[in-house]
């Protein structure tokens, strides 16, 4: 990437090709104090509203800055670096690093009390990012900590289960979570809208010799059948599903594929609660494939190559993408003990913004 000046015009020189930057482009981004607030850094003014014909009077370079004389008055020095950061990254984070159950190394922080501002945690939430889970080891195992954990990352979302929900068996239940059966492979809540992001379980107590946790990378099972069952792949990204939950309160219903892709043609988002999902009235010839697809889809979360199995301890949080891995557990007998989970929910935006809010105080950028 490079600048280039020519009679008053600013050309962004890529390796590929070359464009000019719109004088409107660079004004907009003028930072100065009468025109930012210098609280937020919000504009005092709508852009919209800037000559539509400005021109740029005079420009020059110096010490990797690029200085505009704008011939509406404005004069600003930009930092180069800063004025085009997005070419280089527009987020905070590595690529998804996709994993079956061969996974060597889980990805696991141990907590420490004020790590939240740390680079601990940078760290932590950059193993989130690559791997969609990860288990943060020694916690307080007090059933308030989890709220507090979660709102210092970001900011809890509640939902009809509460700020906080119980997990553990009970007689009176709305939900499968909250009996001691076993849950296969699943995303949580696909009927919300929208649907919540990031789960925390956190382990008050796991004295049962059942129990176990289950995980499975949803990007990597679908990236499995786009190569080896291209159909049913296609079926089950193009086949929009209704999920629903009912419960004396209330009714919630969403409809959404079982793998949703980004306009690259990768997984972006998966949904599947074999518990609640119900494909609408199709032929019967695109029926026998999406049954096909979504079996082999299930078998394939539950199966020794993908599914990942490990007990949380007293003290453990999971910490997993909704939007990339499944979660389940096998049954459990709740006479032998206590199996108690606390679990939230917290938004994509809050992993995301406290990156970067890490990124700024520590002046970190991953590696590439
Ligand atoms: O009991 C567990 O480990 C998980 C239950 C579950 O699926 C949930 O709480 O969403
Ligand atoms: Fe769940």
């Amino acid at each position: 990437m490079r600048i280039q000046i020519a009679k008053n015009k600013v050309f962004l020189k890529l390796s590929r090709k070359k464009l000019e930057i719109h004088p409107l482009w660079l004004r907009e981004r003028a930072r100065l104090d009468n025109l930012h607030d210098k609280n937020t850094d919000q504009r005092l003014y709508d852009p919209s509203e800037l000559n539509a014909n400005l021109k740029i009077k005079k420009a020059s370079i110096s010490n990797g800055s690029l200085n505009i004389n704008f011939n509406d008055g404005i004069k600003f020095d930009y930092e180069i670096k800063e004025l085009f950061y997005e070419l280089n990254k527009s987020l905070p984070y590595e690529k998804p690093i996709l994993w079956n159950s061969k996974l060597k190394h889980k990805p696991i922080a141990s907590y420490r009390e004020n790590m939240f501002d740390t680079i601990s945690m940078y760290d932590l939430l950059q193993n989130f990012y690559k791997y969609g889970f990860v288990l943060i080891k020694n916690t307080p195992a007090d059933e308030n900590f989890l709220v507090k954990f979660a709102n210092s990352i970001g900011t809890v979302r509640p939902t009809n289960f509460g700020t906080t929900f119980n997990v553990r068996s009970e007689k009176n239940y709305n939900d499968l979570a909250y009996t001691n059966y076993h849950i296969s492979p699943h995303t949580d809540n696909p009927y919300r809208k929208p649907i919540p992001c990031i789960q925390l379980l956190h382990c008050i107590y796991n004295e049962v010799k059942g129990g176990f946790s289950t995980v499975v990378d949803g990007f990597a099972v679908a990236e499995y059948l786009k190569k080896n069952h291209k159909d049913l792949f296609d079926i089950l990204t193009s086949t929009k599903v209704r999920y629903r939950f009912v419960d004396k309160d209330v009714i919630l219903e969403n409809w959404g594929k079982i793998i949703e892709l980004n306009e690259n043609g990768l997984a972006e988002h998966i949904r599947h609660s074999h518990r609640l999902d119900y494909v609408p009235i199709l032929e019967k010839k695109k029926l026998e494939k999406f049954y096909h697809a979504r079996r082999l889809f299930s078998k394939l979360c539950a199966s020794k190559k993908f599914e990942l199995k490990f007990k949380l301890e007293t003290g453990d949080i999971m910490m997993f993408d909704n939007y990339r891995t499944l979660h389940g557990r096998t049954s459990f007998d709740p006479k032998e003990g206590k199996r108690f989970l606390k679990g939230c929910y917290i938004d994509h935006d809050s992993t995301e913004g406290k990156l970067r809010f890490l990124e700024r105080k520590f002046n970190l950028k991953w590696k590439k």
